[in-house]
Formats: C-alpha cells, structure tokens, sequence
C-alpha cells in the first residue's frame, strides 16, 4: 500500500497517497525540522504550532482529519525565509519505494523526481506570485493525483502531516517472581488512534484464562506462576496508524537464597567486639534477621552483627534467617560465649605471726574459669617447695617462717580475659628474745644457739641466718652479753607471743 505525503509550505494543503496512510500527530516540530529544505539559506526556525494566529485552514484539513484517524494537521507561522514562497515537499511514508514520480506545479512545469525511496523526501520552492497560486500535480507509476494550492490570506502557513506508527514508551520490566505467586507486566503506549495490545510469551500470543488476565490489555497479570511460565514476554501494540512492538521482558522463578557462609560460634571477654557475619546469595534482594535464642534482635538485619561492648547478658545462642520475597532460610545456630575478666573480691590480709609459725595469705578472685594463680613475694613469683607450698593456689601457705619470711606478698590471678593482682599484704614475722633457734618457742633447744650467739657473733648467723642474735639480748641492754644468761634461763619454757 502506497503511501504519499504532500505537504505545501505556504498554503498548507495536505493529501494522502493511495490510502491514508500519512501521519500525522505531534512532536510537529521535531519531525519538521530535519525536513526543512536548506536551499534558501539553512534551517528555518521550527514552526510553532498555534490554531490561533488567525490564520484559516483549508477545508481539506477537516476532511482528512474526518477520513483518517492517522493524520493530524495543523498550522504554524513559517519562519520569515520562507516569505515569498510557496514551499512543496514530498515524503514517501510508505514502506515501499515510489517509482517513477513526477511533480507538476503551474508555474514551474513538471519535475521528474524519479524513484522516490521509502521515507525520504523531495521539496522545492514556488515563488508567490500574482494572480492565482500555483496548482500542483503529484504522479507516481499508477496513481495521479492534481492539488490546488489555493493561498490562505497574506501570510504563508505551514501544514504538517507527520507521524510513524504507535510508539512503546515505556517497555516491560523483566522480573522475577516466586513460585505459585502472582507477576505482572506493564507496557505504556502512545498513538494517534485507538491502541490494541496483544500480550505474547516467546513469540506466541496469550488469551485470557484462569491464570491470565490482560492479554489484550496494557497489563498483563499471571497468577500462580509456575516454572512453564519462565520465559520471554512481549506486547504487540497496534492502531489504524500501524504496529510496534516492545522489547522483551524476562520472566524467572527465583531461586531461594543460599547461605554461603554459616555463622561461626565466638567467645569474647566482656567489653569486647562480638562480630557474626553470614554469606547469602538468591537470585532476589535479600533481607536478614538476626535472633538470640530465638528471638528477633531489634535492628539487626544486616549480613552482619556487631555487638559491642559485648556483655555476659550476650552470651546465648544466635542465628540469622535470610529471607527474599518468597522464602525464608535460616543459619546454623551457634554460641557466643562471653567470659569476664579475672577480678579479684578479697584482698589477702597482712598478718603478724611468730616466727616459726605457718602462715597462710589467701585471696578470694572470679570471673570465668578457668582461673590460676600465681603467688608473688617482693614481685618475684613464688613456687612450691621446701616450706613454701599452694604458690600457684587461691592460698598461699608457708610453714615454719623465718624472720625473712617478712615481706610484702601479692598474687596475680589470670584468666582467658587477662590478669589482675591483688592488693599486697604485709607478712611479718616477728621472733621473741630468748627463741635462739627462731621455733617460736623458749626452750632447752634454745640453750646451744644461745651459747653459740655469746661466745662466737659469725657463728650464730652462719648457722642460723633467717633467726635474730639479738634475740639473745634478753635484758635489752643492746647487747648480748653473760648478763643476758640469767635472764635467759627465767624464759625458758615459754612461748612467743
Ligand atoms: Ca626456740
Ligand atoms: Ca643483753
């Protein structure tokens, strides 16, 4: 089917070829443009389209908008180039080339166009001139048709007739859907006439069924999609002005996520960072809950979860469901272990003893086990053995002190957390004037250190170097002395206090 266009710049006369075929809705200036012949200067202006400029149409205009829905026209004020002229111009709209075309216009005699190729475009300029205008004859192979370009007043006025088929202005969006849900597609269409629509899947038209809805409309709906449903789809929009078609959408069952990566159980001290982390593919946005012991966390719905400072509160179990739009999966369980610190809740208390005596210093310490100790005197750790044992126990035990026995002691208590030490406490040893041999009691044991602290000072602190000589000072004169033996003798068979 042959379809001609005429267009006459400056009487705005508009005819169709062998049907009706000719376009004619707005954009009008953007598809004049590129139309306006550059033989009298370059581009003119677009021409505004304006019914109002006072200008009369020509009654062909009524007719054709009457007899053909395709075609629109209209007038606009031509761009003052064109002042002088009467403008013709042929675009051959049809899909087929046009051979053998002529152009016979009153004053310029006829023009052998020749094959006029589909969509393109002749055009020549007729000068105004006196008396009437110019008539036009348009001819092709089989077909002739005569036009009159009768003036519409002083001013010369544009007539356009310009369109293309429907257009898609919006195509399907491809999606993916959840098994036995429902999914929809839209498609937006413009046209100068009453649109049609069919829906298609891989090519093949759709009807309306149970499941279907809208397979001649604009928005196609399937409910309970199953995977026979997958596929391409399309629309098909139509009118009295031709036929487009949009682009494909896909249409997919989505695959339900997939924990990629499991949660791992952690311990942490109290006040540290406790990290979850999950790994989850779909083929869907993803969501995530995380819960302890089974309960939603508020705010926690990211792939990871951070808890800091952690607390002993914290401890418990934790998973996290992954969820797309159809499903949800959930993540192993695992434990977040929080452990405190070593703290220590009793000091050891400083003591006073006898020397000779047995000591013990004891400390009383929590947080999570397992919990050592380790024994200091001095700052220097203790261990076991000799008259020295629980060196790495909550009690500290020392049998038989010595005078050197006296000093500061502390114990430092360790746990997965860290350490803590104590507060010191003071050990003191004290002896009494008369014990010699530093047992804590005055006894004729006593009588051979006592001989051996008067007759020989070196000797006495050889053999007894964690005792006191000056023990044997029993007058307290500050010295020892035969004035001490007396005395000595009166404390024998005493105790130290
Ligand atoms: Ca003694
Ligand atoms: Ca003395």
């Amino acid at each position: 089917m042959n379809q001609l266009q005429v267009i006459n710049f400056g009487t705005a006369f508009l005819l169709q070829g062998s049907d009706l075929g000719a376009r004619g809705t707005n954009p009008f200036t953007g598809s004049l443009t590129p139309n306006l012949p550059d033989v009298i200067g370059g581009p003119a202006a677009a021409g505004v389209l304006d019914d109002s400029v006072g200008f009369a149409e020509k009654p062909e205009l009524d007719t054709l908008r009457a007899s053909a829905p395709c075609i629109d026209v209209g007038v606009a004020q031509i761009d003052s180039v064109y002042l002088g002229y009467h403008q013709v111009f042929l675009t051959n709209t049809s899909g087929d080339t046009l051979y053998g075309v002529t152009l016979t216009i009153s004053r310029l005699g006829t023009i052998a166009i020749g094959d006029l190729p589909t969509h393109q475009s002749f055009s020549t300029l007729v000068p105004v001139g006196a008396g009437n205008d110019p008539s036009v004859t348009i001819g092709w192979v089989g077909f002739s048709q005569s036009f009159d370009t009768e003036a519409l007043g002083t001013a010369y006025i544009v007539g356009l007739g310009l369109h293309t088929s429907p257009v898609v202005v919006h195509d399907p969006e491809s999606a993916v859907g959840c098994a036995g849900s429902s999914v929809s597609f839209q498609v937006s269409a413009a046209g100068a006439a009453q649109l049609h629509y069919q829906w298609r899947k891989d090519g093949l038209p759709l009807t309306d069924d149970g499941r279907i809805t809208g397979a001649v409309t604009a928005q196609l709906g399937i409910d309970a999609v199953t995977p026979a449903d997958v596929g391409s789809y399309d629309v098909v929009a139509s009118s009295a002005c031709g036929v487009v078609t949009s682009a494909s959408a896909q249409f997919t069952i989505a695959s339900p996520p997939e924990i990629t990566l499991q949660p791992a159980p952690l311990a942490a001290c109290t006040g540290e960072l406790a990290h979850f982390e999950v790994g989850a593919v779909g083929s869907m946005p993803l969501s995530y809950q995380w819960r302890k012991d089974t309960h939603p966390i508020p705010g926690a719905t990211a792939a990871i979860l951070d808890i800091f400072p952690v607390q002993i509160g914290d401890s418990g179990n934790y998973d996290v469901v992954v969820s797309d739009a159809c499903v949800s999966v959930m993540s192993e369980a695992v434990t977040l272990m929080v452990k405190s610190p070593a703290h220590v809740v009793t000091d050891p208390d400083s003591r006073s003893i006898s020397v000779g005596r047995t000591v013990t210093l004891s400390v009383t310490a929590s947080g999570t086990g397992p919990l050592t100790y380790h024994w200091r005197k001095g700052g220097q750790p203790l261990t076991d053995g000799g008259r020295i044992s629980g060196a790495t126990s909550p009690t500290l035990t020392i049998s038989a002190t010595w005078m050197s026995d006296s000093g500061s002691y502390d114990v430092v208590v360790t746990n997965d957390c860290g350490s803590v030490t104590s507060a010191p406490a003071t050990l003191t040893v004290t002896g009494c004037r008369g014990d010699l041999n530093c047992d804590g009691r005055v006894t004729f044991a006593d009588i051979d250190a006592f001989v051996l602290a008067l007759s020989s000072w070196g000797g006495y602190l050889q053999r007894y170097p964690n005792c006191d000589i000056m023990f044997a000072d029993i007058n307290g004169d500050g010295y020892v002395t035969f004035a001490d033996i007396d005395p000595f003798v009166a404390v024998i068979g005493t105790t130290c206090p």
